[in-house]
């Protein structure tokens, strides 16, 4: 029988021989961490190798995801679908094993988060979900959601602000089924972290509310296991591990300098380790008795079996939750979701309220809601602006584990990187709310929800100058323009009651990409529409106000600049123009349609365009072309009630028509 000592050289010589082949990587924190992870996957983790999507799986996130080669490592030495010929192909071109590896379940990737800090959020989400999903099903006699979360993570992300919302609000949740191991080796890439990183990491955490277990020694397994065991017995709090490594351990000349972070080793260096740790095989190659310690498949699926006699058992006493459940977990919506959107959307286009689209927002969640328990609900402690909490909403807390609504206070990074854990964890839609303007604190998280498809819902109210007397730093200008640029994020900017409700129906369900709902501050007109106008609307881009024939020109307008272009389109009806109004409050599902439909809305002959829209004028020339006009905003706005600043910018539907009337006199 090999020592622990062995089976975790096994993840060093994998990590350090994988990066030279590579000539790329991060050798140093894989082999820092080696005998921890020997520790959590062979003793600690519940997991099924031949079944990596299990989900009553526990949860791994390396939030320091640039140490992925001990991930890799440790997913083929105990089992799951990925050889060592994926291991040579390290970091190459359409590998399994690429540089960062974002999401991956099928191959035992829960999230790895490039950006540092980030995984450290994903697992409060994680853990969060579990316990929310336990208390939503679990029943006497049957804790069949039973799952634990444990994520690694090192100096940078202890450094990353997001650690901070993440792990307080982590700790005044109690999350006591989340376990932080910190990899607190002294080095980051410009060397030794105490000329820039001289905190107490434990007293900080401490103060958070968590459980501490420091020092442990990460190379002592047998300390390890216990530090592991005492996170586990204390189940009101969440737990942090402080294990002091070396980085790159092993390496006789270069362990514990920041050289082991980031680059290969070197073959002599690498030729000098063999020495050092007695390492006699060559290069991806594992010696059997080593492998066979390691297999962890019949382990595995003798975990699972046993859960699956305990979901047996629930499924005959409680056949209707299970079914809930096996519904929610595959991302199924319920057969009443969209019958009860289309139903809101026929009421407000027959009651023609006006009301902000925030408003018609909460108006559309609290229609729907009810039929979505999966809805986990939410905002950065702008609840009553961002209108995010639904009539029937439980706040979710320790106290009330079984709720559906998360204050999750001034913490918008924090908010969204927790909401990319909870969709990544499964059998929940989050969605939550802040001012747009603040969405760039969110920025990453936001990339990340697009770039692991994870089916967010932002709500981003206060869209524009519209915000008034706040100022300019409430009031967005280039945002809408930039989140339009984020690569599978979808975007809408509703004008109206019905729009919104469109625009939930879609980001709802749109469960393999996030979806941003940009919504007014202020009363908005009600626009009338056919039938077939409302049905339209789901494209993302549909004629409003149409006239007979082909137009001589056409507007385009989003939000709260379709009510003030369609008084221009009218009045200039009435002086016998024929002006198309284009509402096109998603430009991305737009894009979607096929090229017919898109040339039936903006036909190529009619070149004479104009696009109205209050933020910067960049996103509309694609749409305007080069003859076109485009009133919007390529400046900071100003503070002054919403009326005169709409006034000021030229969104007001005389400029409207003077714009129109200037491309009609081309
Ligand atoms: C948000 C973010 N900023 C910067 C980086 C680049 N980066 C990758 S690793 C690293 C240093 C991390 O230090 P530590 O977590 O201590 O890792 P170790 O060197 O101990 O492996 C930096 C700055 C990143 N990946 N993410
Ligand atoms: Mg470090």
């Amino acid at each position: 029988m090999p020592t622990r000592r062995q089976l975790a050289n096994a993840i060093r010589f994998l990590s350090m021989d994988a990066v030279q082949k590579a000539k790329a990587g991060h050798p140093g924190a894989p082999m820092g961490m080696a005998d921890i992870a020997e520790v959590l996957w062979r003793e600690v983790l519940r997991y099924n190798p031949g079944n990596p999507g299990w989900w009553n799986r526990d949860r791994f996130v390396l939030s320091n995801g640039h140490a992925s080669m001990l991930l890799y490592s440790v997913l083929h030495l105990t089992g799951y679908p990925l050889s060592m010929e994926d291991l040579r192909n390290f970091r190459q071109f359409h590998s399994k094993t690429p540089g960062h590896p974002e999401r991956d379940v099928a191959l035992g990737v829960e999230t790895t988060t490039g950006p540092l800090g980030q995984g450290l959020a994903n697992a409060v989400g994680m853990a969060l979900a579990e316990r929310t999903l336990g208390a939503h099903f679990n029943r006497p006699g049957h804790a069949i959601v039973d799952h634990r979360t444990y994520a690694f993570c090192g100096d940078g992300c202890m450094m990353e602000g997001i650690s901070h919302e993440a792990a307080s609000f982590a700790g005044t949740q109690k999350l006591g089924k989340l376990t932080l191991v910190y990899d607190d080796n002294g080095i980051s890439i410009d060397g030794k972290v105490r000329g820039w990183f001289a905190d107490d990491t434990a007293k900080r955490f401490e103060a958070y509310g968590w459980h501490v277990i420091t020092p442990v020694d990460g190379h002592d397994a047998a300390a390890i296991a216990a530090a592991f065991a005492a996170a586990r017995a204390v189940e009101d709090r969440p737990s942090l591990l402080c294990c002091r490594t070396v980085i790159g351990w092993g390496a006789p000349h270069k362990q514990g300098s920041a050289a082991m972070h980031g680059e290969p080793v070197g073959l002599e260096e690498i030729a000098a380790t063999r020495a050092n740790l007695g390492w006699t095989s060559p290069p991806f190659e594992i010696p059997e008795d080593i492998r066979g310690a390691w297999d962890m498949r019949a382990k595995g699926a003798r975990a699972e079996s046993d859960w699956r006699a305990q979901w047996s058992a629930y499924e005959a006493e409680h056949p209707a939750l299970a079914a809930q459940l096996s519904r929610r977990l595959s991302g199924v919506l319920p057969e009443s979701f969209a019958p009860a959107v289309d139903e809101f959307v026929a009421h407000a286009q027959a009651d023609a309220a006006s009301p902000a689209t925030r408003a018609c927002s909460q108006a559309a969640l609290n229609a729907f809601g009810p039929q979505l328990p999966e809805l986990i609900g939410g905002s950065a402690d702008l609840t009553p602006s961002n209108g995010t909490l639904r009539k029937d909403s439980v706040t979710l807390d320790a106290a009330q584990p079984g709720g559906d609504y998360l204050h999750y206070g001034v913490r918008e990074f924090g908010m969204s990187a927790i909401m990319n854990g909870i969709a990544a964890h499964g059998g929940f839609i989050p969605y939550g709310g802040t001012f747009l303007t603040f969405s760039d604190y969110a920025r990453n998280a936001v990339r990340m929800s697009a770039l692991m498809r994870l089916g967010v819902v932002y709500v981003y109210t206060h869209d524009s100058i519209g915000v008034g007397e706040d100022g300019p730093t409430h009031q967005p200008i280039e945002h809408v323009a930039s989140l339009r640029l984020v690569p599978q994020l979808d975007l809408w900017r509703p004008c109206d009651a019905a729009e919104t409700g469109v625009a939930w129906r879609s980001a709802i369900e749109s469960r393999g990409a996030p979806t941003c709902l940009i919504l007014s501050r202020q009363a908005l007109a009600h626009q009338t529409r056919t039938p077939a106008q409302v049905a339209a609307i789901a494209r993302g881009g549909y004629v409003l106000i149409d006239t007979g024939g082909t137009p001589e020109a056409i507007v385009i307008a989003t939000g709260s600049e379709v009510g003030i272009a369609a008084d221009a389109v009218r009045a200039l009806a009435a002086a016998g123009r024929r002006v198309r109004l284009v509402s096109m409050p998603s430009t991305s599902s737009f894009e979607r349609q096929d090229e017919a439909y898109k040339r039936s809305v903006l036909p190529d002959e009619v070149w004479r365009r104009v696009a109205v829209e209050a933020g910067v004028r960049e996103p509309w020339w694609r749409y305007v072309g080069p003859k076109g006009r485009i009133i919007g905003i390529d400046r900071y706005g100003e503070s002054a009630p919403a009326k005169e600043l709409f006034q000021h910018f030229g969104f007001t539907a005389e400029n409207v028509r003077s714009a129109i009337e200037a491309v009609l006199a081309a």
